[in-house]
């Protein structure tokens, strides 16, 4: 019996500072009735997608910074959100920034949820590469503050039983480590979803805009590949406030392919029906984990992190 799901990438164009979780809220709860009328039962929304990619900012009062967090979810923003989803019966992935508080001790952190079609909450992710800097750089047109505002991620790679398959979650610079995906591949997933906020420029390095899009292609479309899953990834695009974001929400099929892409940098959704039996023949022969991967050479990826090279000689 073939599984197939029916997945929306649903991008979201540009949030400014000035706008309020309400206005927010109403925008992915429209592309939620289009996804559905389309036959859609899962909804992937993007990284941060309650608000402007606040990470750009420096930052010193915490209110100030904790204004960009939400303290429960759903909250009274976001049900709405839910309760649609609840109604149309349609599961959706968003990503959000998370303060919660363990032994008196706040913890923020770059989260994203799985809701089940029925509006309940089945995973929880939270984001483990935190690409930026902690300190303030100067002379630049903006910052990219996550290792300031965001701890790492305590809760691994975990995948869930949903959606007629296995689904693991990922944020933004998760997809360009290999070890991402593979963790979640041995645990069975079949189709990876995750959102991002990819800035259109390179604060530390000349780099043309194609190829910071070519290098967001090329690593998921490799995961997907090189474990026979899905992967779907949904920006949030256009200028907020001035600061580029760059598209190029796709779905990408286990052969490595992008089968839908967003053609705009505003709010857009973009279906596949998946099929998730496609990866089987990739996992069988070429990818067959159990018969090929020879873990007794792979030591040093968890060993260490950095790069020791050999003594001169
Ligand atoms: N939000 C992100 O994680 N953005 C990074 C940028 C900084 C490179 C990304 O990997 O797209």
């Amino acid at each position: 019996m073939t599984r197939i799901l029916k997945v929306a990438a649903a991008q979201l164009g540009p949030i400014h500072l000035a706008e309020g979780r309400a206005q927010v809220v109403e925008r992915l709860i429209a592309m939620l009735h289009q996804a559905d009328a389309s036959g859609c039962r899962l909804v992937v929304f993007p990284e941060l997608a309650l608000t402007t990619f606040f990470p750009r900012y420096w930052m010193e009062d915490p209110a100030e910074i904790d204004a960009f967090f939400e303290t429960a979810m759903p909250n009274p923003a976001t049900q709405p959100l839910f309760d649609a989803a609840a109604r149309l019966g349609i599961g959706f992935y968003l990503g959000y920034a998370e303060l919660t508080e363990e032994n008196g001790t706040p913890r923020h952190f770059n989260t994203s949820i799985l809701v089940d079609g029925a509006g309940a909450i089945i995973g929880k992710y939270r984001k483990v590469h935190l690409p930026g800097h902690a300190h303030r750089i100067p002379d630049v047109a903006f910052q990219h503050l996550e290792k300031r505002y965001f701890e790492v991620g305590d809760l691994g790679f975990p995948v869930w039983r949903a959606f007629g398959g296995v689904m693991g979650m990922c944020i933004c610079n998760d997809r360009r480590w290999p070890e991402t995906f593979r963790v979640m591949a041995l645990q069975g997933a079949e189709m990876v979803v995750l959102g991002y906020n990819t800035p259109t420029t390179n604060i530390h390095h000349d780099e043309p805009l194609h190829l910071r899009m070519f290098h967001h292609r090329l690593c998921m479309q490799a995961a997907a590949y090189q474990n026979g899953m899905w992967v779907v990834g949904s920006a949030k695009a256009g200028k907020e406030d001035g600061h580029g974001l760059y598209g190029g929400s796709c779905i990408v099929a286990p052969t490595g392919e992008i089968v839908a892409q967003a053609m705009t940098e505003g709010d857009e959704v973009v279906t596949y029906t998946c099929d998730l039996d496609l990866g089987n023949y990739i996992k069988e022969v070429i990818f067959n984990f159990a018969a090929h991967r020879r873990i007794e050479h792979y030591g040093l990826i968890t060993e260490q992190t950095g790069v020791v090279p050999p003594e001169d000689a």
